[in-house]
């Protein structure tokens, strides 16, 4: 006889330590480590597909979010070195730039013809002063009034209070007077302070990343928050790194989106140390993303570093937004990266379409601007 989970799953539930996760899913249960542990350790992937599916159109139905962005990487220059990295570049290498705010202008103007959302990330350049954040913002501002500015990691914002001489909150008001909306989910990397000292020294403590969003969001402003997997990282590494992102959005509701990072190897230190993960790990880790952070309203599968191939299938493992257009990766493709730089609208939408989900056109902050039926 059929079980309440296997009746509404669709599916056997073939893996049995799994039948008590599954149970907690249909009755909105939140799962502890040992649920995530569990889904991690488990290869029945349709049962997890359809929990994490089950679970998604909970919370945003047959729609699947995408945006028309561009992504500005204003500078290549950072103080930090690290070892995931092969954009950064010291101040005075051959190929170091910084772009000017006329350029960056410049460059969004090739895409006004319908732009949502611009992300800006940049390195943590030494020599910059915070006038030129403040009038790239600002500049921004008043050529694109209706696109969301979504700017700088919490991991730039800490460099700025600590090179200004200012508290982050100041940081944060000032950035936010001159035009910033949002804020990504960059830096976030492995919230371990063991993986950190290993492969990310010179970069904030895990609590300085958590409490940077903390006081952004207590100003109001709605953030992102990332992981980068697929290096050294162990499963307990993945699971309590969900569980201090959690606790935060308890705490805050202030997290808009969770976003995983696959790993790219290519250029960086680490090339021919680590393994990159399997397409089965990557589509469990998205499932758990959606089964865990039960308080995150979105999950985005960031089709720059999964294929778009692994994101139509992330679609029906809990994901419900594919990130943008974007115009551009340079991040990713510096190291390796063999997916597109940008993405036209139409092949956005007919990605989604294929997936039998709806696309839905959104801007910055999720209010929809179409939805292609
Ligand atoms: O923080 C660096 C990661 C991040 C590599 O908030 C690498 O909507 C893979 O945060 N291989 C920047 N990843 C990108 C980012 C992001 C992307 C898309 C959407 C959002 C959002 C945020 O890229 C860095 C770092 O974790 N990264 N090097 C690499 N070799």
């Amino acid at each position: 006889m059929r079980g309440v989970a296997e009746e509404s799953l669709h599916v056997p539930v073939s893996d049995r330590s799994l039948a008590g996760t599954a149970e907690k899913v249909i009755s909105g249960t939140r799962l502890d480590n040992e649920d995530a542990r569990r889904i991690l350790g488990s290869s029945d992937i349709h049962l997890i597909g359809a929990m994490a599916e089950y679970k998604k159109q909970r919370l945003s139905g047959r729609l699947v979010y995408f945006t028309l962005n561009k992504q500005i990487n204003y500078t290549n220059v950072c103080s930090v070195h690290c070892k995931v990295c092969a954009y950064a570049k010291g101040r005075r290498a051959q190929d170091a730039y910084t772009m000017s705010v006329e350029a960056i202008v410049g460059e969004l103007s090739k895409y006004s013809d319908g732009l949502d959302e611009v992300h800006i990330v940049g390195g943590l350049h030494p020599d910059l002063p915070f006038d030129y954040y403040t009038s790239m913002l600002s500049s921004i501002r008043s050529h694109f009034p209706g696109v969301t500015i979504k700017a700088f990691t919490a991991t730039e914002i800490g460099y700025f209070a600590r090179l200004y001489g200012m508290d982050v909150e100041d940081v944060l008001k000032r950035l936010v007077d001159a035009g910033l909306e949002t804020m990504p989910g960059g830096g976030a990397e492995i919230l371990s302070d063991r993986i950190r000292h290993e492969l990310f020294r010179g970069k904030e403590s895990k609590d300085r990343w958590l409490s940077t969003h903390r006081t952004a969001h207590a100003l109001g402003i709605k953030t992102n928050a990332t992981m980068l997997y697929g290096h050294i990282e162990t499963d307990d590494d993945v699971i309590s790194h969900l569980e201090q992102l959690r606790s935060l959005q308890d705490e805050t509701s202030g997290f808009l989106t969770f976003v995983p990072l696959i790993f790219h190897p290519e250029n960086t230190p680490l090339h021919g140390r680590v393994t990159t993960p399997t397409g089965i790990r990557k589509l469990k880790v998205v499932a758990l993303s959606r089964l865990y952070l039960d308080n995150f309203p979105h999950i985005k599968a960031y089709w720059v570093m999964m294929s778009e191939a692994v994101t139509q299938i992330a679609l029906h493992f809990g994901a419900d937004d594919v990130d943008g257009t974007i115009g551009g990766e340079k991040v990713t493709h510096a190291a390796g990266a063999k997916t597109p730089a940008g993405l036209t609208k139409e092949r956005m939408i007919s990605m989604i379409r294929d997936t039998g989900y709806v696309p839905a056109r959104r801007d910055g902050k999720y209010k929809v601007v179409k939805i292609y039926e």
